[in-house]
């Protein structure tokens, strides 16, 4: 795959969305193609589920079940909409990813590890983040800014009505996480005004995938640094094993064994492609 895949996290009111589009103007200037992506949803299917999951309904099933559902949206949304972009070349920046389920089901929920790693390997595969972009925001900050945005526009959905021990818990799972995993996440103060945050954003990207600072080569794509990246925190991630991907191997041999059958279902499928979030 020759695109870049880079993930937008962190707690309510931390600016993700805005800031996803300052990125997605920065790239577009460097003659990248960028799509632009959300989790819960994505996908036809992936919004299907994302329904389900911010109304509540799922909630009295407890946060394992929920894990379950995000799971299934996000695979939906990985085949449909991201690894066909990778596949096109272009950068995908999504506002949330698998991160989001370590947190708010792992830390501040009670779905366990293993149950987690597991459903990363079948509902992500072979797509894994090159860049993690988690951004820090005092939980009291995050919270006043949503009581701002929502002022009038409708209720809290299922996770913002969490209160501000649950924001801590889940502050403190990201910069867990962005401790543990270095090479693919970045930690940025959001704390800060929207242009402030947007330069540090930038800086991160151009230093960890210095590719996208220049404008695409059509004919000599840059991929294998970064499938190699992605390839090795996968496996870091999740305990697989890895091998080393040969030009034009098929997806069955960038890792290890555990993970090949959702692959063979997935290239039966023929469902429609995703639209864009
Ligand atoms: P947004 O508000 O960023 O659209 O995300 C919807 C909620 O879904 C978000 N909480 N709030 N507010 C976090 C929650 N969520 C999870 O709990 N687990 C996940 O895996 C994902 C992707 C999102």
């Amino acid at each position: 795959m020759t695109g870049h895949f880079i993930t937008l996290e962190g707690g309510e009111g931390s600016g993700k969305s805005t800031q996803m589009r300052f990125l997605e103007q920065k790239l577009n200037a460097n003659g990248h193609e960028v799509v632009l992506t959300r989790e819960p949803g994505g996908s036809p299917g992936a919004e299907a589920v994302r329904h389900v999951l911010l109304s509540g309904a799922a909630e009295r099933f407890g946060s394992e079940m929920e894990a379950l559902l995000f799971a299934a949206a996000r695979a939906d949304h990985v085949d449909q909409v991201i690894r066909p972009a990778l596949q096109d070349g272009k950068v995908v920046i999504s506002d949330r990813f698998f991160d989001s389920t370590r947190v708010y089901q792992g830390a501040s929920g009670k779905a366990g590890d293993e149950l987690l790693q597991t459903l990363e390997k079948l509902a992500c595969f072979d797509v894994w983040p090159q860049l993690t972009i988690i951004l820090d925001i005092d939980p009291e900050t995050g919270l006043s800014r949503v009581t701002r945005r929502l002022d009038g526009k409708g209720a809290p959905d299922r996770f913002e009505k969490d209160d501000l021990e649950q924001q801590e818990i889940r502050r403190a799972a990201y910069l867990a996480i962005a401790e543990k995993e270095p090479e693919r996440c970045i930690v940025i103060d959001a704390n800060r005004s929207e242009d402030d945050v947007a330069e540090d954003i930038w800086q991160a990207v151009i230093a960890r995938l210095p590719e996208l600072a220049a404008k695409p080569s059509r004919k000599k794509p840059a991929q294998a640094r970064s499938s190699r990246t992605a390839a090795d925190v996968k496996a870091e991630a999740v305990g697989t094993t890895t091998r080393k991907k040969r030009s034009g191997s098929s997806r069955k041999e960038d890792v290890g064994s555990a993970a090949k059958k959702p692959a063979a279902r997935r290239r039966s499928r023929k469902d429609e492609p995703g639209d864009k979030a």
